[in-house]
């Protein structure tokens, strides 16, 4: 598996959260992004991708065994995703209640997938479920420059 590339800055948390085939092509990117931004955590990754199968099967390599894998890694590579990195305190636990439950249907009206989404097979977006997965998620889409570490001026009225 890929080495940590992304190194922890401080006592950040990183989280990789991903606008997903179907979100992209139903035009919900800029609807998504926004949910995050106006929260209040930090931008410091963003790409159109196109994702290559092997970077798919690796990202859900912990699901090869389920019945559903291959489906999966075919929806993730049917078209782009948005690549999205986050940074914050807490980030990792608080983009997963933004996006809502796995499947939409059990998602709460006002998440994403609650909002967005009718099936699990068609979720919309990812978010990792650990910090340490986060770091893992981001080393494997995103390269090191393309992680942009930069002052951002509204932290005094985010952060105590
Ligand atoms: P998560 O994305 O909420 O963390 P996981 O259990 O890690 O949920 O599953 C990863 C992805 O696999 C889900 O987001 C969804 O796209 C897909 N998936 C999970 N369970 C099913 C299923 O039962 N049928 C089809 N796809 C599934």
């Amino acid at each position: 598996s890929a080495p940590l590339r992304i190194k922890e800055s401080g006592s950040q948390e990183r989280s990789y959260v991903m606008v997903k085939p179907d979100g992209v092509q139903r035009g919900h990117v800029g609807e998504i992004i926004s949910r995050f931004e106006r929260k209040g955590f930090q931008l410091i990754g963003l790409k159109l991708f196109k994702t290559p199968k092997e970077l798919a099967e690796e990202h859900y390599g912990e699901l090869k065994e389920k019945p559903f894998y291959g489906k999966l890694v075919d929806y993730i590579i049917s078209g782009p995703v948005v690549c999205i990195a986050l940074e914050g305190p807490g980030v990792v636990a608080s983009a997963r209640k933004l996006i809502g439950a796995t499947n939409p249907l059990n998602a709460e009206p006002g998440t994403i997938r609650g909002d967005l989404g009718i099936e699990v097979g068609r979720n919309v977006v990812h978010g990792s479920d650990s910090p340490e997965n986060g770091l893992r998620e981001l080393g494997l889409w995103f390269d090191q420059d393309e992680l942009i570490e930069w002052e951002q001026h509204m932290t005094p009225w985010l952060k105590e």
